[in-house]
């Protein structure tokens, strides 16, 4: 028996010895089984010409191997075994229904034949007719009797939910491909599906009971000079690459790590899609599931599955607050709400472009709402998409969004590509907890079937507040610096008169403003609802007891006075006696800084001052 290390130095000694010896090595014909993209023959080891999945398994995280892969999207999945598995249940769990009826549990769920260990995908291109190949794999941790496989490519994002639900649905278009292993373990049976959705929901795209097949080596693939699929499992006992996850291995009761996979334990295949879907066009599939099953046939009973992400053609949207000194976030003028601009960035870190790109605000806007956001600007980077189709037209001031409609911001993003777009909102909230979704197609024209949305939630650290600087000022005035004598029906009375001014000094308005002076009166000196605007603003301040209709005098009801009943604190001389007046205000500021307790962001000041008795005399600092 070889270790793993001796089969690959005897592959390259192999290949070196053919090389040395001026043989024209075979030109691989264009297909999916062309060795010089990826090896389908049974076995996980890189010879040194095209990738196999040795190659993809190091580069999962925390592989420790160095070793390139040419596929431009892959996923390598380290499934549970034994009691850590998870897998299907239920009656639902059925190729033919839709995910809303499939069910998960986790638990020793599979016989162990049907124990998936690591299951594995990786899409390339054939530089030679551009077309798509995606190959996929499995091992499991026991042998003996059939085992069939099935590989579903979904375009939706699919991924595990509560209860044992799966979360994402069935797209048209989506593909799953089937095999099983016949007379001994050899593979003689592959069949490729599509999603088509309605009564019969699966569409027979090529099969082996209706194309055929040939064999070579341990390499099945349905007939044809450039095959629709391919599928191989090991005959003999092949090398678990040092790159690979532990791989164990099941034989009476218990999981032995190996470093061989038996024979039979080992499953690959490819698929060329372009075949399926026709040139030019690239599936955006998201997610990718290997399972095990009872037969090869649409209605088997599911058993293990290993899912992942399988980003060929994704999208992802983020949003981020674009912080630039009094532009964002601030406070607007009206001191009752905030201008925020965000960034929108849409990207593609796919395999194929995406199409149709639309972005919608589903955040609450206009009416009551108080919140209004306008698309300002998008940035296509060179090289990144096609501007929308037809052109988008910004006006200045943006272009207004209303909750939930789509604006077209790109034709197409390319992969590995972004674009960003602008988007201005106005406010009462601070910050605005603002939602986003992206839209786009896999296929020019089609439907959206990219969805995804990003919200903006409070404590995640991606809010965008405003800094509120409320601030109130109050002055308080004795007209004249000291009494005056009243001529009453009393008689002669003391009477002190005094303004006061009350002014906003900060960026936000303040409402509900009380102003509390005992003296004069037992309510609030002002009407209820009174607000005073930012300062700067036409309403930014109020006089109280002087001339506050500018009409040139200070009339009756405008003067705030009290008649001295006599001189304060009992002081006898005259020249020393004076009546003092404290008044108070409040308000509450129209917003808030969200971190800070909204009872500590209520506005106090308090002004007082003095009228004396006697006016000054001398007026050198003794009366
Ligand atoms: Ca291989
Ligand atoms: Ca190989
Ligand atoms: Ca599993
Ligand atoms: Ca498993």
């Amino acid at each position: 028996m070889k270790t793993p290390g001796q089969s690959r130095l005897w592959r390259r000694r192999a290949l070196a010895a053919l090389l040395a010896s001026g043989l024209a090595i075979p030109l691989a014909v264009l297909s999916v089984s062309n060795g010089n993209i990826f090896e389908i023959e049974g076995d996980a080891s890189f010879s040194g010409s095209g990738d196999d999945w040795e190659n993809i398994a190091a580069a999962r995280p925390g592989s420790g191997v160095s070793l390139d892969n040419k596929s431009i999207a892959f996923t390598f999945q380290s499934d549970g075994i034994g009691e850590t598995d998870t897998g299907f249940t239920g009656g639902g769990s059925k190729d033919v229904r839709d995910l809303d009826l499939w069910q998960h549990t986790t638990g020793q769920v599979s016989p162990i034949k049907n124990e998936i260990g690591h299951a594995f995908a990786a899409a390339y291109i054939d530089p030679a007719d551009d077309h798509l190949h995606i190959y996929f794999g499995l091992d499991r941790s026991g042998s003996g009797g059939d085992a069939a496989t099935g590989f579903w490519f979904f375009k939706d994002k699919v991924s595990l939910g509560s209860n044992g639900s799966f979360n994402g649905r069935h797209t048209i278009g989506d593909i799953l491909i089937t095999s099983d292993y016949v007379q001994g373990g050899t593979i003689g049976e592959v069949n490729v599906y599509r999603w088509i959705g309605g009564q019969k929901p699966l569409e027979i795209v090529g099969s082996s009971t209706t194309l055929g097949g040939s064999t070579v080596g341990d390499r099945f693939c349905l007939e044809g000079g450039k095959p629709l699929a391919c599928a191989a499992s090991n005959s003999g006992v092949e090398p678990v690459p040092d790159s690979w996850s532990d791989y164990f291995y099941r034989e009476g009761g218990t999981f032995e790590k190996r470093l061989q996979f038996p024979e039979r334990t080992f499953f690959e295949g490819g698929i060329d899609m372009t075949q399926v879907f026709g040139e030019g066009e690239t599936p955006c599939f998201s997610s990718f599931m290997a399972m095990t099953r009872t037969s090869a046939s649409t209605s088997a009973q599911l058993k293990d599955f290993a899912l992942g992400d399988f980003s060929l053609c994704d999208m992802a949207v983020a949003k981020a607050c674009m912080v630039e000194p009094d532009v964002s976030p601030i406070v607007n003028p009206d001191g009752t709400s905030i201008h925020t601009k965000f960034r929108v960035r849409i990207s593609n870190p796919g395999a194929g472009a995406i199409n149709d790109v639309q972005l919608l605000e589903t955040a609450l806007l206009g009416g009551t709402s108080g919140n209004s956001c306008a698309l300002t600007a998008v940035d296509i980077p060179s090289g990144s998409g096609t501007p929308a189709s037809p052109a988008l037209v910004i006006p200045s001031g943006g272009l207004a969004l209303s909750t939930g409609v789509a604006v077209e911001v790109a034709q197409t993003i390319n992969r590995k590509s972004y674009i960003d777009a602008t988007v201005e909102c106005d406010s009462m909230s601070n910050p605005f907890l603002n939602k986003v979704e992206a839209r786009s197609s896999s296929s020019a024209g089609a439907p959206p079937d990219l969805i995804r949305t990003y919200d903006i939630v409070k404590g995640s650290g991606d809010e965008c507040p405003a800094t509120i600087s409320p601030m109130l000022s109050v002055e308080k005035d004795c007209v004249g610096d000291g009494v005056r004598l009243v001529n009453t029906s009393d008689g002669m009375l003391a009477r002190a008169c005094f303004t006061i001014e009350i002014a906003n000094t900060g960026d936000v308005q303040l409402n509900d403003l009380e102003v509390d002076d005992p003296r004069m009166s037992a309510v609030s000196l002002v009407p209820s609802g009174t607000s005073l605007g930012p300062q700067g603003s036409a309403n930014d301040s109020i006089l109280l007891g002087g001339d506050s209709d500018n009409s040139g005098t200070i009339d009756a009801d405008e003067e705030l006075c009290f008649n001295a009943a006599g001189p304060d604190g009992g002081v006898t001389d005259p020249a020393l006696a004076k009546f003092e007046n404290i008044v108070n205000v409040s308000a509450v500021p129209a917003l808030l800084n969200p971190d800070v307790p909204a009872e500590d962001q209520l506005q106090y000041q308090t002004a007082s001052d003095e009228c004396p008795l006697c006016p000054c005399v001398n007026c050198n600092g003794s009366p």
